[in-house]
């Protein structure tokens, strides 16, 4: 066996089954590594990003890391801004990237560059394969520290030469360490709040905690005690819809987020930091909690925030069960012209049960996660890191991980022209995708944040840098192109049509909604 063998064994040994995979000539040897190993599901994207964003929504729907598969620093670079929402949302990945054979590395040859400096900012974990005999031991190490509790970016750097050399065998799982459990004092801490400023409070989720089981204790603590349940603006899952309690997201501008919560004494955070804006602007606080009020701790995003809501709603003497919630009337069926509020509902009324939303449609998807409450239980993901090019991706990858689950891929034009080439792979592999994609031909949140600036009147070249048009995109060609049959809509009442007939059937489909 030869070291790109060992590891690849070695990572199936750890529960790793997919790699996706943009591989070079340094990665031949793992290339043929993964001829022999069918088992491992090798996934070829036409672009790092869409690597790197794939291995993100696999992970997060999965709870265990997929292989990259990357080449050399250029190619993992290429799929840093992925990685970086990647690290954002907590998703265990571990990168694989080949070098240059140690012995070639002085020549300088044309490909060569820094590949650790690169990793280091987007990994907890990078190391170098030192050896072929050392790189089963590397792999088993990389899926441990991965998979430690919430979830981080491990990269493993294997030179060529050490892939092909003789190794040893392939090693086996490392032990996974239980997520640390939430101090007393953070449990007791959180009652007094809570007993204190009662309705007047409001607990703040990420996470964990924004699972069901976090959830539902999170209902019950409601119930007994009348406080308010937010959540993350970008949170990297949620469980949503169907018998899951109302949770509110704070809104995205800081004026709109300081005013939320300016209405409570107290903040409690379960699995999430104190929010903070997403931008500085003059005159704005970067702290989203205004000043004066109460933050508690009941847990951090490393510790078992879901144990620690149960702990506290049994404090509080909360009710067993979260309370039914009241019967909702199925969502009104929106009519007219397309924008972000008929789109959101229309979405919404047409979800089906157990339906995995991926929401990258920026400005156009603010409305639908108010709407989704009245939906079908489903699962509900967001861009994590604001680097855009996040959604096609992802929505790949969380179709890979769950191919009995239909995920909506709720996408912007111009977010989407980043990783575009992900419909290739859906295509590919036959993925259940329906792409819903928010053609507003313009970049509408850079409009928004001139105006913001006081630039009312936009000269022609901030016109010209925030607009998509001239040529206008044409998303069904494009998405023809890749092999995903698509068709335009321009009214709800064709959304809803269209939409109801792609959720029906198999493989990828993209749905262009031309906005008014
Ligand atoms: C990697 C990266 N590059 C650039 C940006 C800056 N940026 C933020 S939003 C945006 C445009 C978003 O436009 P679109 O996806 O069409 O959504 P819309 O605002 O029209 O709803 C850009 C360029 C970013 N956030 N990330």
């Amino acid at each position: 066996m030869n070291g790109a063998e060992s590891l690849i064994l070695t990572a199936l040994n750890c529960g790793v089954e997919v790699c996706f995979a943009n591989p070079g000539t340094t990665e031949m040897p793992l290339v043929a590594a993964l001829d022999g190993a069918p088992r491992m599901r090798a996934v070829l994207a036409l672009f790092e990003g869409v690597v790197t964003g794939a291995a993100d929504g696999y992970a997060r729907m999965a709870g265990r890391p997929a292989l990259t598969l990357t080449h050399l620093g250029p190619g993992f670079a290429n799929g840093i801004a992925n990685l970086h929402n990647a690290r954002r949302a907590h998703s265990p990945i571990v990168n694989v990237i080949g070098d240059h054979a140690t012995w070639h590395l002085k020549a300088d040859a044309p490909l060569t560059s820094d590949i650790e400096s690169l990793a280091r900012p987007v990994s907890s974990w990078v190391r170098h394969s030192g050896s072929a005999a050392e790189i089963a031991v590397d792999t088993s190490e990389a899926v441990a520290e991965a998979m430690r509790f919430p979830g981080h970016t491990s990269t493993l750097i294997v030179p060529a030469d050490c892939q092909w050399t003789e190794a040893g065998a392939a090693a086996g799982p490392r032990p996974v360490a239980e997520p640390a459990a939430a101090p007393d004092s953070g449990v007791r801490a959180a009652a007094e709040a809570l007993r204190r400023d009662g309705a007047n409070s409001v607990l703040f989720m990420g996470g964990a905690a924004l699972r069901e089981r976090g959830l539902r204790a999170a209902a019950r603590i409601a119930a007994a005690s009348g406080c308010r349940l937010m959540c993350e603006t970008f949170p990297a899952r949620v469980e949503r819809g169907g018998a899951m309690p109302a949770v509110e997201k704070l809104p995205y501008f800081p004026e709109m987020a300081l005013d939320a919560l300016s209405k409570s004494a107290s903040v409690i955070l379960a699995g999430a930091c104190a929010p903070v804006a997403f931008f500085g602007y003059p005159k704005m606080p970067s702290s989203l909690i205004p000043e004066g009020r109460n933050v508690t701790t009941l847990a951090t995003l490393e510790q078992d925030s879901a144990l620690a809501l149960e702990a506290l709603a049994e404090l509080i003497g909360a009710p067993k069960a979260a309370p039914a919630l009241a019967a909702k009337s199925a969502a009104a069926r929106p009519t007219g012209a397309l924008d972000a509020t008929t789109i959101g509902a229309a979405v919404a009324a047409a979800m089906p049960e157990n339906a995995i939303v991926m929401d990258e449609a920026a400005t156009t998807g603010l409305p639908f996660f108010g709407a989704s409450l009245s939906a079908p239980a489903h699962t509900y993901l967001a861009l994590t890191g604001g680097a855009i090019g996040q959604g096609l991706p992802c929505a790949t990858g969380a179709a890979v991980a769950c191919p009995d689950r239909r995920v909506i891929s709720f996408q912007a034009d111009g977010s989407g022209m980043y990783t575009v080439q992900a419909l290739w792979t859906q295509a590919r592999e036959g993925l259940n995708v329906t792409t819903l994609l928010c053609n507003n031909r313009r970049y509408r949140i850079l409009q928004v944040e001139l105006a913001r600036a006081g630039i009312t009147e936009p000269g022609t070249t901030a016109r010209s840098l925030t607009s998509l048009g001239n040529p206008n995109l044409d998303w069904v060609a494009l998405a023809k192109g890749m092999g995903v049959p698509g068709v335009r809509v321009e009214t709800a009442e064709a959304l809803a049509r269209e939409l109801e007939r792609a959720l029906k059937e198999p493989g990828p489909k993209m749905i262009e909604m031309l906005m008014a």
